[in-house]
């Protein structure tokens, strides 16, 4: 009797340090830590609240976390190489600088690969953006989805830009990436890299002549303001990857991996949504500015400028060959 009761007080104890051992692990998971370079009222920031807030509930709160907007964790290359650490757990990520990283993604950073917006959703939702999802993991990424980042004109301080000639001398600046350095010396301009947040004040004070992005980043971060002149050369179709750090994604349950997945899809729906109207309210707050949009007559001229991007990258990664032509050759 006395030893079933001291078996009996020990098999409590035993559950009560297991109870212990286990609880704390689930409560303590540690807060997501979610990077953002974009100010709080965004797409891509809208979708990824409504990422985290999905996961949350749906996991009980056993998985929380904070979206750190405009870009306060640092700078986008620094938090790739974090997210691929753990140090950061999500994060949407241009696919241009993750080329440095990953660089099977440097396929949707040249110029004119995509044929139209539309086009890049139906690659990146099928085979070809699997590839590159297959790529990323193997560098420690997880994607959950591609977020829309529509298409990226240049805008200037100086005038308006027609033909690849007008290019010619000026100072652009590009994201870190060596693909963009040769696409802005291919037209016999100056390119300068840089990290974002620096932009405005370099076109202000003339440290570059101008930059290039989507209408809304031109308008959020009030770069419009400083260059007046907005060319709509739609050179590039660059998405964006809502990414998990694969040590953050490997540490879940399978439910809980489920769960993420089925956020992260919802949000990217979310997010093109989003993005489709933001993109036209941000043309008519930059016309309304005073800014000076012009179309391009011409985008062949563009294209055929950009050709040597093309041959130096693919002579350089000749095992990238067959990724190229999956994408460039889609219909
Ligand atoms: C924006 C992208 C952002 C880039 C930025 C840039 O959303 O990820 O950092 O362009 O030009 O369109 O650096």
């Amino acid at each position: 009797m006395k030893i079933s009761k001291i078996m009996g007080r020990g098999a409590f104890a035993f559950a009560a340090v297991a109870t212990l051992a286990v609880a704390p692990l689930a409560a303590q998971a540690k807060d997501w830590r979610g990077w953002n370079i974009h100010v709080e009222d965004y797409p891509v920031s809208h979708g990824m609240e409504a990422f985290m807030a999905e996961v949350t509930e749906k996991t009980d709160g056993a998985l929380k976390g904070k979206v750190f907007h405009a870009g306060v964790l640092g700078s986008q290359p620094d938090a790739i190489e974090q997210l691929r650490l753990g140090i950061l757990d999500f994060g949407v990520f241009s696919l241009g600088p993750m080329g440095q990283a990953v660089p099977e993604t440097n396929v949707v950073s040249l110029p004119f690969v995509f044929k139209s917006v539309p086009q890049m959703y139906k690659l990146m939702d099928g085979a070809p953006g699997e590839a590159l999802g297959k790529a990323l993991e193997a560098k420690g990424i997880v994607a959950l989805g591609y977020y829309d980042a529509g298409a990226r004109s240049f805008y200037n301080s100086i005038k308006p830009i027609n033909t690849p000639a007008d290019v010619e001398g000026m100072k652009v600046r590009v994201m870190n990436n060596d693909l963009f350095v040769g696409m802005i010396e291919s037209m016999g301009g100056n390119a300068t890299p840089m990290a974002f947040a620096e932009v405005y004040q370099s076109i202000k004070t003339g440290v570059v002549d101008g930059a290039e992005n989507n209408p809304p980043s031109y308008e959020s971060t009030s770069h419009f303001e400083v260059a007046k002149y907005y060319s709509l050369t739609q050179h590039l179709i660059i998405p964006e990857c809502l990414c998990m750090s694969k040590k953050t994604f490997d540490k879940l349950t399978p439910e809980q991996q489920d769960i993420v997945k089925m956020a992260g899809k919802h949000s990217t729906d979310l997010q093109r949504k989003l993005w489709q109207e933001r993109e036209m309210a941000s043309m008519e707050t930059v016309k309304a500015g005073g800014v000076e949009v012009n179309e391009i007559a011409d985008k062949a001229a563009f294209q055929a400028s950009m050709a040597p991007v093309y041959d130096k990258y693919l002579a350089a990664n000749p095992d990238m060959t067959e990724l190229v032509n999956l994408f460039r050759n889609a219909d």
